[in-house]
């Protein structure tokens, strides 16, 4: 028995959903076969760092792309030509990817970080590809920025792709959240997490210490407080940081706990942090809250703020519920 492929998946909740024309279907598919190049590159590019080869030349004598923009090239030559777009919008990029004129437009947009993490490529540590679909909500077939600029609790789905040990799909349509895990030999994405439910409460935090000095006072309580011993509150948690964000959300989903991208002053290019809401947090914020956990800014849920950039960033925090909330709350100067 091979077990239910992600298509099958797609398929059974496009019959759930009466008003599906198959579009978002063929969409994902599109996708999914994008992220199979990618892994496929991925385990290749690490294998070439180890080997100490000066990377590929191919037969047009160009220049081998960097992973990111292989990953990036990947994403947008596919999907341009899915027929479901009216639009891409990649953290690669500065500005709205239009869909050219030779192809068919959709009325989905496309929102997507094409290789997150990948400077942890050539430490052979997991990096990933997270996107979200918002439905376009502007008249006419052009897309505008306002299709790009809509509420993370306006997306229609979001994902990730992770490529690790090995390579696994998380996605949610509003109903649930569910890991698919590609089996090489077949090449088929097959079901192996049912249903995801984060725990209401982890004992893990992830956040990248180094930044300690620069972050607001408030900030620093709550980690400390994380840090102090105390069996009552089953407290000091357990630090855990990889260093790709796709990578970090994906223990703590499984496993519970918080990871924080907070503002820090180390950066003054950077008041909101690292981290950009479109393609990064709101995705991650939307299956987090489907899987009962919890994203926030420290003052605003995630899926709440009202973007007004492609590249907004925001601070992050996000995981197990009770972890955030009372992240805000010593955020907010309550504790
Ligand atoms: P820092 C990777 O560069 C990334 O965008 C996320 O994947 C990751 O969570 C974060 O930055 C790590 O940033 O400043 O801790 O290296």
């Amino acid at each position: 028995m091979v077990g239910m492929t992600v298509i099958e998946h797609l398929l059974i909740k496009q019959k759930e959903s009466p008003e599906a024309t198959g579009a978002f279907t063929r969409l994902l598919t599109e996708l999914i076969v994008a992220a199979k190049v990618i892994s496929r590159e991925v385990n290749r590019a690490g294998l070439v760092d180890i080997l100490g080869y000066t990377g590929r030349i191919n037969i047009q004598e160009e220049r081998v792309r960097k992973l990111d923009d292989f990953a990036n090239h990947t994403i947008m030559e596919r999907m341009e030509k899915s027929g479901q777009l009216c639009a891409m919008a990649s953290e690669e990029d500065p500005d709205l990817i239009e869909i050219s004129k030779e192809y068919p437009k959709g009325n989905y947009i496309l929102i997507f970080d094409p290789l997150d993490g990948s400077s942890n490529i050539d430490v052979n540590a997991s990096i990933g590809t997270i996107f979200s679909i918002h439905r376009k909500v502007t008249p006419g077939e052009e897309a505008t920025l306002a299709d790009a600029l809509q509420k993370g609790s306006k997306q229609v789905a979001a994902g990730y792709f992770i490529y690790g040990s090995s390579t696994m799909m998380v996605y949610t349509t509003g109903s649930g959240v569910y890991g698919f895990t590609l089996f090489p030999g077949l090449g088929e994405f097959l079901l192996s997490h049912e249903d995801i439910k984060i725990p209401e409460r982890g004992k893990i935090y992830s956040v990248n210490e180094g930044n300690y000095n620069y972050w607001d006072e408030n900030v620093r309580r709550f980690v400390d407080y994380l840090k102090e011993s105390d069996k009552a509150t089953k407290r000091p948690y357990t630090s855990r940081y990889i260093g790709a964000l796709v990578a970090d959300f994906h223990r703590n989903l499984l496993k519970g706990g918080i990871f924080m991208y907070p503002a820090d002053t180390k950066d003054p290019k950077k008041p909101h942090g690292k981290l950009r809401l479109l393609c990064e947090a709101a995705p991650l914020a939307f299956i987090v809250e489907q899987a009962g956990g919890y994203a926030s800014t420290g003052y605003e849920r995630i899926l709440d703020v009202e973007p007004q950039e492609l590249h907004q960033r925001v601070p992050l925090f996000i995981g197990s519920r009770e972890d955030v909330l009372l992240a805000e709350e010593f955020i907010q100067g309550k504790r």
